[in-house]
């Protein structure tokens, strides 16, 4: 008999009591709790982890309710190459993703869980994504060892009875385990078994392989329900831009990870922009379905925004200092004598001595960084002076302008927009980005990473493609489709675009383009801002020549640009819409 310590079981739903059961049966834990999401527990749980020595109470004078946490060395980001995705035959998970079959993983991990938790707690966690009583909204269960996973959970979703009150007596819910075993990368897998709504992570503590409701049920069960029930689910911000005439136009971004979603969420336009302001309704992922009048509309499933710590600062983003000033969990960044955090690119001066990410001493003169380059804040959305109470309506905001952009340090301009809907799935297909610190392993290379969803699709990326070129049926008033690169250099390697609060620019210049209030040049890769379309006022440094330079389009970058196009396109061959291959032939003939 399993002894239930404080948190009872607090549902009667026999679907979860019977599965919480045999995943107890199967992982043999000395104790179960379930949490029910309240102030009183959270406070008792972070106690108890501080006790565990799994979080340093920071200083709370200055950053009142937040945690230090340093996680394994060796689990520090996503694992790509540990993800899969099981579903019956490999064509579905198509060719960019890991795959086992669902029989065959089941049993692997069904072996690495069997008596994991003895002598530990199994924590269950009750969890919605998204505003409750949305249509969109999901509800899940996680059931996990780690209280680091508990406390992360509680930030980032809607966690607890709420959860269980929005399932009633269904049975529709994600069935999620978490078993961190000894955090060892030989034994840590990612499984996800889309057909059974169900995930199993094992051998990690790192937030995007173990907050199971982000990227594993948010993005790949989620992609893979969207297809089957009429809906996306996307790598994107969404923000609301509201105009200085008091009306608001909503936009979703999608950015690989990494690449600022969370800057240009919460982006304060500079002072010459007066009047302009952004709202966040998210900074990592969008569930978008069409509605009754035609519009596509978004929520954030999420609650919470767990952030890239390194390069925050009062100019890259002053709304995420605010942010994490209070009731927010850091991992990995660097720890001070007087119990407070840095990171490189943090405000003011570089403290004389402290601890680095793995509790060694640090200081300015040390070669190593102080705060590992994926380094993260879990804090919650309701820190975020730019939050938009729209953040909780059911219905999600409408959008008009989707964003695609990559990391490219030549070939792609500032900013264009796609001819039309076909034109602009093309666009986001064929999004190439250099890679960065939040997922193992080649950083600064180029890849293809279609939609900034190349690490979450849950099913065939040709299907994918397919599922977006379909959608444009259901969406009477279609969003218009842009393309941004904010990391174009010079020759002498400098960034051509000033970037952060300046993005205002170019973001108000997609806002006027849905409106039809103000006009484009046409050119090979779509429509792009006429000369002076782009207000420049109160830049800095920044002649017209520079924009010129930042919108270049060389022939010779792009002809190289769609031969690596091809390689994924070649890969996805079986399952590429035709309408792809066209839309490719089309760009060759206008270039
Ligand atoms: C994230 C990521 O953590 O994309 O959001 O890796
Ligand atoms: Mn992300």
């Amino acid at each position: 008999m399993i002894k239930q310590t404080s948190g009872k079981c607090n549902t009667s739903n026999k679907a979860v009591v019977t599965w919480v059961d045999e995943m107890v049966k199967l992982c043999k834990p000395d104790q179960v709790y379930w949490c029910n999401g309240t102030k009183t527990e959270r406070k008792a749980l972070l106690a108890e982890a501080v006790e565990k020595g799994i979080l340093i109470k920071l200083n709370q004078k200055k950053r009142p309710g937040c945690y230090y946490h340093r996680s394994n060395p060796n689990d520090v980001a996503r694992v790509e190459q540990s993800t899969f995705i099981c579903t019956e035959s490999q064509d579905e998970a198509g060719p960019t993703n890991n795959w086992m079959a669902p029989k065959e993983m089941y049993q692997k991990l069904r072996g690495y869980a069997d008596g994991s938790m003895r002598g530990r707690t199994m924590y269950v966690i009750p969890y919605l994504m998204g505003p409750p009583g949305s249509p969109l909204a999901k509800i899940g269960i996680e059931l996990t060892d780690s209280i680091y996973v508990v406390l992360s959970m509680g930030t980032m979703t809607r966690m607890g009875k709420i959860a269980f009150d929005e399932l009633g007596n269904e049975d529709d819910f994600n069935r999620g385990l978490h078993c961190m075993l000894d955090v060892n990368p030989d034994r840590r897998y990612i499984a996800h078994f889309p057909a059974d709504n169900a995930i199993i992570s094992v051998g990690s503590n790192y937030g995007g392989n173990v907050l199971l409701g982000k990227k594993c049920l948010a993005l790949r069960i989620g992609s893979y329900l969207g297809r089957q029930q009429g809906w996306l689910a996307e790598h994107m911000l969404v923000l609301g831009v509201e105009s200085p005439a008091g009306d608001k136009t909503y936009v979703a971004a999608a950015f690989p990870s990494a690449c600022g979603k969370t800057n240009f969420a919460m982006m304060m336009p500079p002072a010459h922009l007066k009047g302009w302001k952004i709202w966040t309704i998210g900074d990592d992922i969008a569930w978008m379905k069409p509605g009754s009048d035609g519009r596509l509309y978004a929520i954030n499933p999420e609650a919470g925004y767990f952030g890239v710590v390194p390069g925050t600062n009062s100019k890259s983003n002053p709304a995420a200092v605010e942010v994490i000033s209070r009731d927010t969990i850091f991992t990995n960044v660097a720890l001070t004598p007087d119990l407070d955090v840095w990171w490189e690119g943090k405000d003011g001066p570089p403290p004389k001595e402290c601890l680095d990410w793995k509790g060694n001493k640090w200081t300015p003169a040390s070669e190593e960084k102080a705060a590992h380059p994926n380094s993260r804040f879990t804090a919650p959305m309701i820190n975020n002076p730019l939050l938009a109470p729209e953040v909780n309506d059911p219905a999600g905001v409408p959008i008009r302008a989707i964003i695609f952009g990559g990391r490219r340090s030549n070939t792609t301009p500032l900013i264009y927009q796609a001819f039309n809907w076909v034109h602009g799935v093309y666009i986001g297909a064929t999004m190439g980005s250099e890679m960065t610190a939040a997922a193992v392993g080649g950083a600064g290379q180029v890849r293809r990473d279609p939609m900034a969803m190349l690490p979450f699709c849950g099913y065939h990326m040709g299907d994918y493609f397919r599922h977006w070129i379909n959608m444009h049926k259901n969406i009477k008033h279609p969003p218009r489709i842009f393309h941004v690169n904010w990391f174009r250099k010079d020759s002498q390697g400098e960034f051509l675009w000033p970037g952060f609060g300046e993005n205002m620019r170019v973001l108000k210049w997609i806002i006027d383009r849905c409106h039809a209030r103000t006009d484009a040049d046409e050119t090979a890769l779509g429509w792009v801002p006429g000369p002076d379309s782009i207000d420049l006022i109160g830049l800095t440094n920044f002649p017209p020549e520079r924009l010129a330079e930042a919108q270049a389009i060389s022939e010779e970058e792009w002809r190289r640009e769609i031969l690596m196009q091809d390689e994924l396109f070649m890969k996805l061959h079986a399952c590429l819409p035709k309408e792809l291959i066209f839309q490719r032939e089309l760009l060759l003939a206008r270039l």
